[in-house]
């Protein structure tokens, strides 16, 4: 059976990580097919794609500690490198990601909601990054992605203690955008997506790689990359659809329609 299963649902898709049996835990096979997956998203087809995990209990709970227990130095960093490279290659993906956390996000599972765009969670969610008490740091990103996410004091709070919080107190600091009841989290999730997927397409990977790319740089670059993609969109024939469309229904309301985005 698949490690992780992907599965296309009209112009968004789902990609579950399937190791039920020990929380969804991300080792070295899950990560490699996780990999293979995100390279093999077709990102003309598919709008928005929603990451969750296998089961009632657990998003992900880490990377796999039994896999990790006997790691030397170096293969202590290559496992590190194998988890980030994965994680960059989600965050980059060219379309938004919305994490749909069922249960636990701890370590690893934390790390990999916080490379994607958007997070929300069911009520039975928990997140932190427990490394220190296991010996290590978070290495899969947390270090650098949580004190992105909530700001810095609360991040290193969070990494010192190893203390693991529920989804009201997740919610509160920011790191997920809302909280469902377990039943409903996969449609909320759905119908983020679809909302994504209703807009130009173009025009919202642009906005991902603005947001992206801006943050890494100081403002006065950041705005230059939001002019070179904002210019670019009006090579679309989304952005003359769009805004026809708009000048239509001024004109006359019954005019009014949804636009069908033809991502070109
Ligand atoms: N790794 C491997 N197996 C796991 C993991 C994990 N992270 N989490 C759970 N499992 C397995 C358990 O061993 C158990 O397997 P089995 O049935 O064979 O004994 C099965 O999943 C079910 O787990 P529990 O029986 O423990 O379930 P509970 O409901 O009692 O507890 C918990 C759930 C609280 C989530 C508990 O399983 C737990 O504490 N898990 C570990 C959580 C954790 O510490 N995660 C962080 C790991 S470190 C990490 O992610 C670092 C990332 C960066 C790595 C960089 C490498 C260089």
């Amino acid at each position: 059976m698949a490690l992780v299963n992907y599965e296309v649902k009209d112009k968004y898709a789902v990609i579950t990580i399937n190791r039920p049996e020990a929380l969804n835990a991300l080792n070295s096979a899950v990560l490699d097919e996780l990999s293979a997956v995100i390279d093999g998203i077709d990102v003309n087809a598919v709008r928005a794609v929603i990451l969750t995990g296998a089961g009632e209990k657990s998003f992900v709970a880490g990377a796999d500690i039994g896999e990790m227990s006997t790691l030397t130095k170096s293969e202590g960093e290559a496992f590190g490198k194998k988890g980030n490279d994965v994680f960059r290659k989600l965050e980059t993906l060219p379309v938004p990601v919305i994490a749909a956390v069922n249960g636990f996000a701890l370590g690893g599972g934390c790390e990999i909601a916080m490379s994607c765009d958007i997070r929300i969670c069911s009520d039975n969610a928990m997140f932190g990054q427990p490394e220190v008490g296991l010996g290590i740091t978070p290495g899969f990103g947390g270090t650098q992605r949580l004190a992105r996410t909530v700001g810095v004091g609360m991040a290193k709070q969070l990494i010192y203690t190893a203390k693991n919080i529920k989804a009201d107190e997740a919610l509160r600091i920011g790191l997920v955008n809302a909280v469902y009841s377990q039943e409903e989290l996969m449609g909320a999730a759905e119908k983020m997506a679809g909302q994504i997927a209703a807009n130009a397409p173009i025009a919202v990977r642009a906005c991902k790689k603005a947001i992206n790319d801006g943050l890494q740089t100081d403002i006065d670059k950041a705005l230059v990359i939001e002019e070179g993609l904002f210019g670019s969109c009006f090579e679309t024939e989304d952005q003359k659809e769009g805004m026809a469309n708009f000048l239509r229904k001024k004109d006359d309301p019954a005019k009014k329609k949804v636009v069908d985005f033809k991502n070109a």
